[in-house]
């Protein structure tokens, strides 16, 4: 069964949607397999989204992640990692489509970083990866 790597970032839990985005998930019929609230290290976050080092927004997007709790999740389900990144709707929340998490429930706060609320892993190997990071106990 596919599985991905969903983070509800700080910007979501401190606005109280994690409920709103499991049930979703839920909704949409895949499966949620594992769950934890943590609050990332600077390691955690520098290694999670490391393809983005050396781009101007990355420093403020490191500092984001650490800037509260997030809430990671595996989810399963044929197609999940499509299917959750169509859930969560475009990178930017502006142009997000309407009914999707991003489209929703964000919007630009003019910041340096982008905050859209969750992350979903883009390939299996992203999905791997990403999990093996935050659940490593389940790789053991
Ligand atoms: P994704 O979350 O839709 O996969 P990525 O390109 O992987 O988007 O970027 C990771 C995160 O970095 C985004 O979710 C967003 O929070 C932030 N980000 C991406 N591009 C920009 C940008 O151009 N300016 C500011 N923040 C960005
Ligand atoms: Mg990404």
């Amino acid at each position: 069964m596919e599985r991905t790597l969903i983070l509800v970032k700080p910007d979501g839990v401190r606005r109280n949607l994690v409920g709103e985005v499991l049930s979703r998930v839920e909704k949409k019929g895949y499966v949620i397999s594992a769950l934890k609230m943590l609050e990332a290290d600077r390691a955690l976050s520098v290694r999670h989204y490391a393809e983005h080092e050396g781009k101007p927004f990355f420093e403020p997007l490191v500092e984001f992640m650490l800037s509260g709790p997030i809430v990671a999740v595996i989810a399963e389900g044929n197609r999940v990692i499509e299917g959750f990144r169509k859930l969560a709707g475009a990178t930017d929340p502006t142009v997000a489509e309407p009914g999707t998490i991003r489209g929703d429930l964000a919007r630009d706060q003019g910041t340096k970083v982008v905050q859209n609320i969750v992350h979903g892993s883009d390939s299996p190997e992203s999905a791997d990866r990403e999990i093996k990071i935050f659940f490593p106990e389940l790789s053991k």
